[in-house]
C-alpha cells in the first residue's frame, strides 16, 4: 500500500496504543447513531427458501443440476427503478454455492429468475470456486468437506451507473474475497481476487463491504481522501483502499507489516468469537456506520446466547479515518429467535448481508440458520 499512507495510520494507532479498537467498547455509548428499530416480517418470513424446481447445466461439471435444493442463504440487496434485487447465495445438494437472483415490487415478495447470475464457470477463476476433489469423489450430501463456489455477495453501485458485488471465491480449502462488475445485474464480468498482492493471494479473506454513501434509494460507494474504502475479514475486520475500485490495498502497520484491525472480537459479548461486516458501510451525519456480523464465543462469552450463535451489532468510524473506531453497541440488534432461525444447515444464525431504503422503510435481509432467507422492516 501506499507508503505514506500506512506510515500515517500507524502512527495514529500508535498515539492510542494499546489496542486501538476494541477498548471504546464498554464505554457509555448513546445509541443515537444506530440503525435501529427493525421488526421482522413474521407473516411472511422466511421469504425464500429453496427448492428442487430450478434447474442448470453446470459448465464445471457437465451435468443439470438442481442448483437451489439444499440452501438459499445471506442475500445482498440493491434498489433498481421500481424493484428490489436480492443477489442470493443458492446451494446444490453438493454443497456447491452460486448465486441467484430474485425481484420484487413491495420488498417482501420476490419471484426468482430460474438461472443463477454467477457460478463457478470455465474460466481462469474456477481455480478459486470449485474444488477440485470434485472430480475425484463422490461427494456426500451430509458433508460440508466438499463445500465450494461463489458464496456470500453485498453490492454497491458506482458513480458510473454500473455495479460492483463482492463476493467469496472458495475452493473447499480458502476462502478468497474477489469482485464482480454488471450494469444490468443480469450479467456479471468476474474482476478476480480483491486482495491481488502476492502476500495476501493465498490469504483467507471474506465480506467486503464499501464504504457508500446514499443517493435516494441507490448506495453509490465514496471516496474519502480520495480514496475508495472497503471494510472485509471475518475473524477480526481490516481496511483496504482502492483509487479506482479495482486495485486494492490493505492497510497495513508500516513497521510490523501487520493488518490494521478496524474492529476485533470483544470478550464478554455477543460478538466475543468473530466480527465480520454485514451489506456496506454507510456515511452518515456522524460517521461511517457499519452493520456487522458477530459470532459468540464458547468462553469468555454473553451468556445469554448460545455458544457460536449469529447475531448483529452496529459499529461507528471516523469519517476522516475509517479505522478509527468512535462507537459500538454494547448488545447485538438482531438476533436467532425463530424456528428457522435456529435450525437449520448451521444452527442460530441471523447472518446481515442486504440493507435497502425503499419507499420510505429500510429493508433488512439476512440468512436464517445458513438455509432461508428472511427480512426485517424499519417504518
Ligand atoms: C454431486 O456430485 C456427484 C459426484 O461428483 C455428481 O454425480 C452429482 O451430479 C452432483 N450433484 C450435484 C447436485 O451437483
Ligand atoms: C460461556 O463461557 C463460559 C466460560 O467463560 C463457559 O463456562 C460457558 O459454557 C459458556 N457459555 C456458552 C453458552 O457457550
Ligand atoms: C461471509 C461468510 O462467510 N459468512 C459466514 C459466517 O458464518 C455464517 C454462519 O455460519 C455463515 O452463514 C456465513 O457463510
Amino acid at each position: 500500500m501506499n507508503r505514506l499512507f500506512a506510515i500515517t495510520i500507524a502512527a495514529l494507532l500508535s498515539a492510542c496504543q494499546p489496542s486501538a479498537s476494541s477498548t471504546v467498547a464498554t464505554s457509555n455509548v448513546s445509541d443515537d447513531w444506530t440503525l435501529t428499530g427493525f421488526v421482522k416480517a413474521d407473516s411472511i418470513n422466511p421469504i425464500l427458501k429453496p427448492t428442487a424446481a430450478l434447474k442448470f447445466l453446470c459448465p464445471v461439471g457437465g451435468n443439470t443440476i438442481n442448483w437451489e435444493e439444499r440452501n438459499v442463504l445471506n442475500p445482498a440487496a440493491l434498489v433498481k427503478g421500481d424493484s428490489v434485487y436480492l443477489l442470493y447465495r443458492a446451494q446444490d445438494l453438493n454443497g456447491t454455492s452460486r448465486i441467484g437472483l430474485a425481484v420484487s415490487a413491495d420488498g417482501l415478495h420476490f419471484t426468482k429468475l430460474p438461472q443463477p447470475v454467477l457460478y463457478p464457470d470455465a474460466d481462469s477463476l474456477q481455480v478459486y470456486e470449485w474444488n477440485k476433489l470434485r472430480s475425484k469423489k463422490t461427494v456426500s450430501k451430509n458433508t460440508q468437506k466438499y463445500f465450494d463456489g461463489v458464496e456470500d455477495p453485498r453490492i454497491v453501485a458506482t458513480e458510473n451507473g454500473a455495479y460492483l458485488m463482492t463476493y467469496t471465491a472458495y475452493d473447499g480449502k480458502t476462502a478468497r474475497l474477489c469482485m464482480a462488475i454488471s450494469k444490468d445485474l443480469l450479467h456479471w464480468q468476474k474482476k478476480g481476487l480483491v486482495l491481488k498482492e502476492p502476500a495476501y493471494k493465498n490469504y483467507w479473506s471474506k465480506s467486503g463491504a464499501l464504504v457508500v454513501k446514499q443517493a435516494g434509494s441507490q448506495m453509490v460507494a465514496a471516496k474519502i481522501n480520495n480514496r475508495y474504502w472497503m471494510y472485509f475479514g471475518d475473524t477480526d475486520i481490516f481496511l483496504a483502499s482502492s483509487t479506482d475500485l479495482t486495485n486494492w490495498q490493505v492497510a497495513t502497520f508500516s513497521e510490523s507489516k501487520k493488518m490494521v484491525p478496524a474492529l476485533q472480537p470483544r470478550p464478554g459479548y455477543f460478538d466475543s468469537r468473530l466480527v465480520e461486516p454485514g451489506p456496506f458501510a454507510l456515511l452518515t451525519h456522524k460517521g461511517i456506520l457499519l452493520i456487522y456480523n458477530a459470532s459468540n464465543a464458547a468462553d469468555y462469552n454473553d451468556t445469554l446466547l448460545s455458544k457460536f450463535t449469529y447475531t448483529a451489532g452496529q459499529a461507528l468510524f471516523d469519517t476522516s479515518k475509517p479505522y478509527q473506531l468512535l462507537k459500538r453497541q454494547t448488545n447485538y440488534f438482531i438476533h436467532p429467535d425463530k424456528d428457522y432461525e435456529k435450525v437449520g444447515e448451521v444452527n442460530e444464525v441471523c447472518f446481515v448481508e442486504g440493507l435497502v431504503y425503499f419507499k420510505n422503510k429500510w429493508f433488512l435481509y439476512y440468512g436464517t440458520a445458513d438455509s432461508k432467507i428472511a427480512v426485517a422492516v424499519k417504518e
